[in-house]
């Protein structure tokens, strides 16, 4: 059922992450819409993480781009749709069908991803179709068509919490695949002989729950691994069995791995102690019951490619796969990553995981799409995209559902080069995206909760997005646009789609047709679904048989996918380390945190999900900055060869010295110098095409910041022409980090400037010898903001302030503590937020701790109800608990 008559509410699927959760969502009737983790979905049983829950909150109808526009000018759907046809039609008439792309997304849905690769290479008939899970998952994807012949993940969510022995290679899978990782948690409990081991260079919340931590040196992976299979022959781990009738090439990788069984090498090129190497290789080679989980740790590597297959060859010597509670598992980072690869929508493949360059199957997919035009190779990979857009042999560009000006790397290149296009479509869901503003043609698209189609999630199970809102505006489907412009371009008949379910059977159809069991991607059973059997179609695992039923494992037994239907072992050799030198002598790491997604265009509006981690920063090792003289909370300068940023200091030893680590997320709309990827080099994998995004070689300084500032404000402030600044939302406003490099002439103008405050309005100012200022602006008892200016980092409580923000009238007593950033008893401070859920901070925690005795997680949820909705903090709860007891025991 779905829409549940009790409640009204309606089964739909997480925008998010690839774990794909299934979500119940209740529209009522004063607007708001209730969240709820859907109690019957496979991938998650009920739960949701701090990122799902808050859903409701960013489905806010402000921001939304409302009607399509062409050069800045409203237009009708019909002008713009013809518009963007002829451009494209006549680029292809002028240089030919390679001189135009589509650049898309793992966060469309399959239909949508379905339309844009059938047009682009069936009709269009170039490949130059390329999607960010390019950034994503193009190595993985690689990686197992090496070994399978096929894109294959052969194992279930389940084996997670059957394996023995969990190796995350990778990935932060606490903060990234929250849910995942509480089943984890939950398996662990009810059996604590469930080992995790976390490889990952930094000490993240994930590896504080590990039993051993492995900090990989940047890029040690493939050593690690060569090192390992050497090691399992040594131990007798290998299945010969399962070598000899279903593998080949072992001796060969066997040979290149022998030389890495020295732990003193392994040890010098991994950075991890013998000791620990020799502990992880046991555990390995004892525990039948292993499951290998990475993700992008191991993918975004110049050697990313050579570490999947480093990882997978283990897999196969010890015949760990698609075995209850046994295999590699590579999880998924979007929320439909599984379903682009399914179509075809990275430029090296086809559709229904055919290949480009392989005869029979370019027969097979011209036959069934009665196309007039096939590529005849490869299109261009995201990155060599845009460097083609910029010299000019891509002429016209069609952006949809992401915002590479600030995800693709050399980012600057990347924005001159839209700058330069003649021709740029854009389809989003927001109008204040960094990309926006090099569109031609704007087309405003419908959103999550208003589209319907399917996602794809880590386990091959497919779930249905299902809407329960209007779409605002003039918003439309992104597989209607396609349809249209396809129509447009002369091909009416081939896109005359009257829905989403008609584009699905179509899909299934496809990769049914001529296949015989020879394609692992396979939905003959559901090529009938009629329009009512789509709407009720529940989470399943494909493929699916005709009979209905779905495999929710493979190669156990062989099978493989190559010509011979043997897996490949791959002869694989550590990439170069990155080129760190005297000028650039740090490794620069990127990735996420846990309650924002990418370039925050919806996840920033969540004052929920802002007060976690409210501004951009850079973690650095205690060591390294003490050389530097960088105090903590200090202003840094980052650079490379491509960019720089400036960050806050995030002085920790979580971090080894030598590397920084800097959130992906911050953009040009929430600050004014932390877009990362302006820093990252386009360097790649030369197999997979995937972007180095985590290991970027880089310079630190001080910033010389002459002021710092901060302010809290209930209009949206304005950042004046600080060279530093990070806006956040918050409760009831908003707050802005301010910081400069030349001293503020007139503090009182300014004030007024950055609090958006008019001429007339009264403000209350404090300034002492020291150059601190301290203004206040209140309406009657209203308050309505405040600005605080220091020579030195500003220290003042940010959770009090931000908690002023709450309309609570302010009496004159309360606006002096105010001022002095002092909380009092009335309203002490509730410290930086740890649960973003029931917004509990961390001093509200630690008085739980110290004065009412709460020493567990549980107790902490009793007395506060913190942790006790997603349970994304839990990790962070039971670390302050930990902090306290060793206080304790001093
Ligand atoms: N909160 C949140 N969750 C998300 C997303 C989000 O934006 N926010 N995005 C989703 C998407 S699209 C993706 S792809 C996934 C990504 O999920 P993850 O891959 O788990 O996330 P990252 O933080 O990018 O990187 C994981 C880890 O790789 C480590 N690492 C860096 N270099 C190396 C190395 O050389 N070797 C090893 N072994 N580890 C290394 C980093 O220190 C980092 O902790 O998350 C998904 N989930
Ligand atoms: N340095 C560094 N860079 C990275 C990474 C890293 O770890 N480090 N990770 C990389 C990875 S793994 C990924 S996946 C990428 C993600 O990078 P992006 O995909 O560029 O990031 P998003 O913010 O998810 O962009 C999605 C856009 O689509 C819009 N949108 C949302 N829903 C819809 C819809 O239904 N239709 C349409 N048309 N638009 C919609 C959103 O408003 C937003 O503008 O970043 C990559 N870049
Ligand atoms: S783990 Fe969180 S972000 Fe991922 S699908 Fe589930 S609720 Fe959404
Ligand atoms: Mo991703």
């Amino acid at each position: 059922m779905n829409t549940l008559p009790e409640t009204g509410s309606t089964r739909t699927t997480c925008p998010y992450c690839g774990v794909g959760c299934g979500v119940l969502a209740t529209p009522r009737p004063d607007g708001t819409v209730g969240i709820a983790g859907d109690p019957e979905h496979p991938a998650n049983y009920g739960r949701l993480c701090s990122k799902g829950s808050a859903l409701a909150e960013t489905l806010l109808p402000d921001h939304r781009l409302l009607h399509p526009e062409i050069a800045g000018e409203r237009a009708s759907w019909d002008t713009a749709l013809s518009h963007v046809a002829a451009r494209f039609t006549e680029a292809i008439a002028r240089k030919g069908p390679d001189s135009v792309a589509f650049y898309v997304s793992g966060q469309i849905l399959t239909e949508d991803y379905y339309v844009a690769n059938k047009l682009m290479k069936g009709f269009i008939g170039s490949a130059n179709i390329d999607t960010n899970s390019r950034l994503c998952m193009a190595s993985s994807v690689a990686g197992h068509a090496r070994a399978f012949g096929s894109d294959t993940v052969p194992n279930t969510y389940e084996d997670l919490e059957k394996a023995d022995l969990l190796v995350l290679v990778g990935s932060n899978l606490a903060w990234c695949h929250p849910v995942l990782f509480q089943r984890i948690m939950a398996a662990r409990a009810a059996r604590p002989s469930l080992r995790l081991v976390v490889i990952d260079p930094r000490r993240t919340v994930t590896a504080a729950e590990s039993d051993l931590h492995l900090p990989i040196r940047a890029d040690g992976d493939t050593a690690l691994f060569l090192g390992l299979l050497a090691h399992l022959e040594e131990a007798g781990a290998v299945d010969r069995a399962f070598v000899e009738a279903h593998t080949e090439g072992f001796a060969a990788a066997l040979d290149a791995a022998r030389p890495y069984l020295d732990l003193a090498r392994l040890a010098a090129e991994t950075g991890c102690d013998a000791e620990t190497l020799r502990r992880f290789f046991t555990l390995f080679a004892e525990t039948e019951r292993t499951v290998t989980v990475y993700s992008q740790g191991v993918n975004q590597s110049a050697g990313g490619t050579d570490k999947v297959n480093a990882i997978l060859n283990c897999h196969l010597a010890t015949g760990r796969i698609g075995r209850e509670g046994a295999g590699p598992f590579s999880v998924t980072g979007q929320p439909n990553a599984m379903g682009g690869r399914e179509v075809g929508g990275l430029a090296n493949q086809l559709a229904a995981h055919m290949q480009i360059g392989q005869s029979a199957h370019e027969d097979i997919v011209r036959r069934f799409w009665n196309a007039p035009a096939l590529p005849a190779k490869s299109g261009l990979k995201a990155v060599d995209l845009f460097r083609a857009v910029h010299e000019g042999r891509v002429e016209a560009l069609w952006i949809m559902g992401t915002n590479p000006v600030d995800s693709l790397p050399e980012a600057d290149m990347v924005r001159e080069a839209l700058a330069r296009c003649p021709f740029v479509v854009v389809s989003d869901v927001v109008r204040d995206t960094d990309t926006v503003p090099y569109a031609h043609v704007l087309l405003p698209a419908s959103a999550w909760g208003e589209k319907s189609g399917t996602v794809t999630n880590s386990e091959r199970r497919i779930s249905r997005q299902r809407a329960f809102l209007p779409s605002p505006g003039e918003a439309r489907p992104d597989w209607w646009q396609l349809a249209e412009v396809g129509r447009r371009m002369g091909h009416s008949e081939a896109f005359r789609y009257d829905g989403p379910a008609a584009i699905f059977r179509e899909h299934a159809a496809l990769s049914a047709f001529e296949n015989e069991g020879t394609r692992d991607f396979d939905l003959a059973g559901l090529q009938g679904l009629d329009e009512a059997g789509y709407e009720a179609l529940a989470p399943v695992q494909w493929p699916v048989a005709t009979d209905g039923t779905s495999r929710p494992r493979f190669f156990a037994d062989g099978g493989f996918f190559t010509a011979n239907g043997k897996a490949r072992f791959l002869t694989v050799a550590p990439a170069a380390a990155p080129e760190t030198c005297e000028r650039r002598p740090f490794v620069l790491n990127t990735g996420r945190i846990r309650d924002q997604w990418h370039t925050m265009t919806r996840t920033g509006r969540s004052a929920r999900l802002s007060a976690h981690l409210a501004e951009p920063f850079c973690e650095i090792h205690p060591e390294d900055a003490r050389h530097l003289g960088v105090a903590e909370a200090e202003l840094v300068r980052v650079e490379t060869d491509h960019g720089a940023a400036i960050l806050r200091a995030l002085v920790t030893d979580r971090v080894p010295s030598g590397t920084l680590f800097a959130p992906m997320h911050w953009t040009g709309q929430f600050s004014g110098a932390a877009r990362i990827n302006t820093l990252i080099p386009g360097r790649t994998d030369p197999v997979s095409g995937q972007p180095a995004s985590k290991a970027a070689p880089a310079a630190l300084s001080k910033f010389g910041a002459a002021w710092y500032g901060f302010a809290v404000s209930t209009a949206e402030p304005d950042p004046a022409s600080s060279a530093y600044w990070a806006l956040a939302r918050a409760h009831g406003g908003w707050r802005l980090e301010l910081a400069g490099t030349e001293a503020v002439n007139d503090p009182e103008a300014f004030a007024r400037q950055v609090l958006a405050l008019s001429p007339e309005a009264e403000l209350l100012h404090y300034a002492d010898r020291a150059g601190h200022h301290r203004f206040a602006c209140f309406q009657g008892t209203r308050f309505l903001g405040a600005l605080w200016l220091s020579p030195e980092p500003v220290a003042v409580s940010r959770a009090y302030a931000v908690s002023c923000l709450d309309g609570a009238p302010m009496e004159s007593a309360t606006r002096f503590r105010l001022l002095a950033g002092r909380p009092g008893s009335d309203r002490p401070d509730p410290g930086a937020l740890v649960c973003s859920c029931f917004g509990v901070g961390v001093n509200d925690i630690k008085r739980a701790i110290l004065e009412k005795g709460c020493t567990s997680v549980a107790a902490i949820g009793r007395d506060l109800k913190a942790g006790t909705n997603c349970g994304s903090c839990r990790t962070e709860l039971q670390g302050l608990i930990d902090a306290e007891r060793v206080l304790e025991l001093r």
